[in-house]
């Protein structure tokens, strides 16, 4: 195959930078197909992508041959009636994170993918592509500074559009923490708790955060998770490991530093479209080679579940309390 026709699913804030991307940075692969139903968004995305058309639904773009490869970017919720037709089709997909908001919907979609008899969805946790947590999970595998103890991570956004509720601070946001500390000690999360900061009367009147989680692994790491979406200043994700012997950081900002007029000042992340640009470049051209290859390069539709199951748990402790414990179905030989 020479370039991968892409038709990219939601042409919001994401899905657009997902076209720039494909459009600029990504090597053997175009945007065929601009899936959005709001005609203007459609359009501001197709004037990136010179050789796309637009289609209001994927099932027009399906029934059109528009595509060798599907990538979902509207929000979770709306995942499910895209990934169903866009398997029925045979039709490789990067599926934003979280696959879907909750375990039922996302096992609906592994039977789906088991059903169809080939790994088809590749989950959009770019994460596992920065390069400080990939070098962070080196380092915890070399043993080099002894077992790892524990995490400490912070996750913070500036704010939160007004689509955003209580809810999403698990299946939005915390998703990213529960992949990526399995992703890290390469242990399942076996329990969750929640406990709530107290609240920031900055925050949108509908949230009750910053919340702090308490995620524990199968091999007993307990991370703890500061999930904040009214922190103002900036956009800034970071994690600190504790060791047997030290401690190791990733996420600290590194651009130039200033020191004018009696400060010393370094400049901050604003989104996560920045934070992760790197990730998401190396996310989405290692999926396009791997797709060339028939094959996936990235987190699974199971890996996809598996998050999705922690986060019904989340979503229980967050309105609940308590210390819950993550139950999970057995895994298909499929997967294997
Ligand atoms: C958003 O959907 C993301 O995936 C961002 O990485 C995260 O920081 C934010 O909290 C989510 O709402």
């Amino acid at each position: 195959m020479s370039e991968l026709r892409i038709a990219v699913v939601g042409a919001g804030l994401m899905g657009a930078d997902h076209v720039i991307r494909i459009e600029s940075r990504i090597v053997g692969a175009h945007v065929s197909a601009i899936v959005e139903p709001d005609e203007g968004r459609a359009k501001t995305a197709l004037a990136t992508a010179p050789n796309a058309t637009w289609y209001p639904n994927i099932e027009a773009a399906i029934a059109a041959n528009a595509m060798d490869a599907v990538l979902i970017a509207t929000p979770g919720q709306f995942h499910e009636p895209v990934l169903l037709p866009a398997i029925a089709a045979g039709l490789p997909i990067l599926c934003e994170k979280p696959l879907t908001p909750d375990a039922a919907s996302s096992f609906k979609i592994v039977e789906a993918e088991v059903a169809g008899g080939t790994q088809l969805i590749q989950v959009g946790f770019m994460r596992r592509f920065d390069a400080g947590y990939v070098q962070l999970r080196e380092l915890i595998a070399s043993g080099k500074q002894g077992e790892l103890l524990g995490l400490h991570c912070a996750h913070r956004n500036p704010s939160v559009p007004d689509t955003y509720h209580n809810d999403m601070l698990i299946f939005d946001s915390v998703v990213h923490e529960i992949d990526v500390v399995r992703f890290l000690t390469d242990s399942p999360i076996k329990s969750i708790q929640v406990r709530h900061m107290k609240r920031n009367k900055l925050s949108p009147e509908k949230l009750n955060e910053p919340i702090l989680v308490l995620l524990e692994t199968e091999n007993d790491v307990l991370a703890t998770v500061e999930m904040n979406v009214s922190v103002q200043f900036g956009y800034q994700v970071k994690t600190e490991a504790v060791f047997q012997k030290g401690i190791a950081e990733i996420g600290r900002t590194a651009g130039m530093t200033t020191w004018a007029d009696a400060q010393i000042a370094t400049e901050e992340h604003v989104s996560f479209k920045t934070r992760f640009a790197a990730a998401y470049d190396s996310q989405i051209q290692r999926w396009v080679n791997a797709t060339k290859a028939g094959k996936i390069d990235g987190p699974s539709a199971w890996d996809g579940y598996l998050a999705a199951a922690a986060v019904d748990t989340g979503v229980r402790a967050l309105r609940e309390g308590g210390q819950l414990t993550v139950e999970y179905a057995a895994k298909p030989a499929f997967y294997n």
